[in-house]
């Protein structure tokens, strides 16, 4: 359907691969172009195989996006919402042709992921400003770049960190250690000031002071296979340190996504789960915002107040 507004909210997320035989062009596609091995190729697959063959980040983004729709109805408004991959079909810029086509000349972009860093979320815009290049007229885009500390996704979070310590029995809940985490990136990102690190730990604090938890920890995850130095430490060393220190009971809180994927179901759900078992601790993780109906209303609040900015 034409939409007859010409302004859009564009609903952006990493992107997933839907078949096995995806995985390959997927990954070189995260590798700028670079074709990754034949053994780096066969071990993703082996981890999407062992997941069911696929995960559920494309349906939980359309999610987002259709509540976002039936929430701007209901204001009354007709905006059309897209929504865009990184990484995979539908990638942002072939979305970006079928909106020029349909008439959208103006459009709000959001990540549905809360943290800025030049090479996250820097590089959707990247992707955007290519496809913008090859417009006869470009899509005046309004890019939210940072909404980790909106209220309204604290009190999300807040919800889900209460939610995911009542997972433990009334007797355990006072031994519970909870670990906040999201994805390492290269460490190259502090010489450029990059303010990922900051931002995240900057959330994770507000969202344990609305809990009333002093005690947090902070480790990162999913840690690309390249031989520079990533962010560390990892959350399945850090495991080790918080066993060497007699802790039994882990909340952890993946705070950098917002839906479950390959990054939470493998490296939580299986590693740190795994590991966690070998040291002889519990570790439950929080649920993720996924599509819930608070979630869809702290996006619609993030992006309307942005509007109201513009
Ligand atoms: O469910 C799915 O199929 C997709 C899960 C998925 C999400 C995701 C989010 C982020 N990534 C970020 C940074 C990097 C960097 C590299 C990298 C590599 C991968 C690989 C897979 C993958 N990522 Fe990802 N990421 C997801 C999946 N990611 C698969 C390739 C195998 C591997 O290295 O593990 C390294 C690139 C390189 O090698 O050059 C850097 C960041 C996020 C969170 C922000 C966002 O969601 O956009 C940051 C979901």
């Amino acid at each position: 359907m034409t939409p007859t507004s010409t302004h859009a909210l564009f609903v952006l997320a990493y992107g997933t691969p839907e078949r096995p035989e995806d995985v390959e062009a997927y990954f070189t596609h995260i590798r700028g172009g670079r074709t990754p091995s034949a053994e780096s190729v066969q071990h993703l697959r082996e981890k999407y195989e062992k997941l069911g063959g696929r995960t559920p980040l494309k349906e939980i983004t359309e999610a987002v996006a259709e509540g976002l729709r039936a929430r701007l109805r209901a204001e009354g408004r007709d905006d059309a919402v897209y929504v865009g991959m990184k990484h995979w079909h539908p990638y942002i810029k072939d979305v970006m042709h079928r909106m020029y086509d349909d008439g959208i000349r103006t459009a709000t972009a959001i990540v549905l992921a809360p943290h800025y860093s030049k090479m996250s979320i820097g590089g959707y815009r990247k992707y955007i400003d290519e496809a913008n290049a090859q417009l006869p007229t470009p899509i005046q885009v309004d890019f939210i770049e940072r909404w980790g500390e909106h209220p309204s996704f604290l009190s999300v979070m807040e919800t889900l960190v209460r939610d995911g310590l009542a997972k433990f029995p009334d007797g355990d809940r006072a031994k519970v250690t909870v670990v906040f985490s999201a994805h390492s990136l290269p460490q190259k990102i502090r010489e450029w000031g990059d303010p990922y690190e900051a931002e995240l730990r900057a959330s994770a604090a507000a969202v344990a002071d609305r809990v009333g938890i002093t005690d947090w920890r902070w480790a990162w995850q999913s840690a690309g296979g390249t031989t520079e130095p990533w962010l560390g430490p990892d959350i399945l060393d850090y495991l080790e340190e918080l066993a060497a220190e007699g802790v039994s009971h882990i909340l952890q809180v993946p705070i950098g996504f917002t839906a479950e994927h390959l990054e939470v179901w493998w490296d939580i759900d299986y590693e740190a789960r795994e590991k966690a078992g070998e040291l002889g601790m519990v570790l439950e993780r929080t649920e993720l915002p996924n599509a819930r109906p608070d979630f869809v209303e702290a996006v619609r609040a993030v992006v309307g107040e942005h509007e109201g900015r513009g």
